[in-house]
Parts: C-alpha cells; sequence; structure tokens
C-alpha cells in the first residue's frame, strides 16, 4: 500500500513538471560550465608494457546536449571554468563565442532550424575540447 502511494505522489508529480514544461517552451535558459580536467598518471601498465607519466588535459561543456523545441527563444549563460580562454560555437546559428578564464556570457538567440547542431571550441583541437550538441526538436 505504502509504495502504490508513493508512486501516484510521484506520478503527480511527474505529470506537474510536463504541464510547467510545456507552458514555458517559449523561453528556455541553460547554464553552461566550461570545466577542464588535468589528469596525472603516474604509470599505467597495459599487456605488459609500461607507460609513465601520462597527463590528460580534457575540456568539456556541462552540460554537453541541450534540447530545445523549435520556435524557443534560448539563452545560454556560459561559465568558463578553465584556466585558459575557451571557445563556445554553434556554427549553423551564427554563434563564435571566445570567453577569458573566469568570463561568464549569455548568448540569447531562437532556435528556428530544426536537427542537431554541434556545440564546439573553435580556440582547441577536439580531442581537447570535446564536443557537444544542440538538438533542435520540430
Ligand atoms: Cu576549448
Amino acid at each position: 500500500m505504502k509504495t502504490t502511494k508513493t508512486m501516484s505522489a510521484f506520478a503527480g508529480f511527474a505529470l506537474g513538471l510536463l504541464l510547467i514544461g510545456s507552458a514555458q517552451a517559449a523561453e528556455q535558459k541553460f547554464h553552461v560550465v566550461i570545466n577542464a580536467y588535468d589528469t596525472n598518471i603516474p604509470e599505467l601498465n597495459v599487456e605488459g608494457v609500461t607507460v609513465k607519466n601520462i597527463r590528460a588535459f580534457n575540456v568539456l561543456n556541462e552540460p554537453e546536449t541541450l534540447t530545445v523545441k523549435k520556435g524557443t527563444s534560448v539563452k545560454i549563460t556560459v561559465e568558463n571554468k578553465s584556466p585558459i580562454s575557451e571557445g563556445f560555437s554553434i556554427d549553423d546559428y551564427g554563434i563564435k563565442e571566445v570567453l577569458k578564464a573566469g568570463e561568464t556570457k549569455t548568448i540569447s538567440f531562437v532556435a528556428n532550424k530544426a536537427g542537431a547542431f554541434t556545440i564546439w571550441c573553435q580556440l582547441h583541437p577536439k580531442n581537447i575540447h570535446l564536443p557537444g550538441s544542440l538538438n533542435v526538436i520540430d
């Protein structure tokens, strides 16, 4: 009995979220944090071969994927927590920003083209700064 009550309360909550979601479909805000991960592996043994002092420096946008409905006014606040300048580009929407270390910028546009668009950093190779995606659903 207790489980059933909890489940129906959850279903009501989920329905509430859905209703709020559809009511605010005209505008959507995102907060994207650009984070850097500097990893040092002192020693790694793979198939009998030992490699020492491996350094991996990766940058990624969190969250990586942003999903909106077509026609939505999108506001993306981008916060750069990487120790270096980072780029934020979405080619099909003509977006090309540069953020200095510690800088925050807000980018506004209307998602009037449906599709999956790559969010990428125009300053760094794609194996260092991992690309993300803007998904605009028709
Ligand atoms: Cu970058």
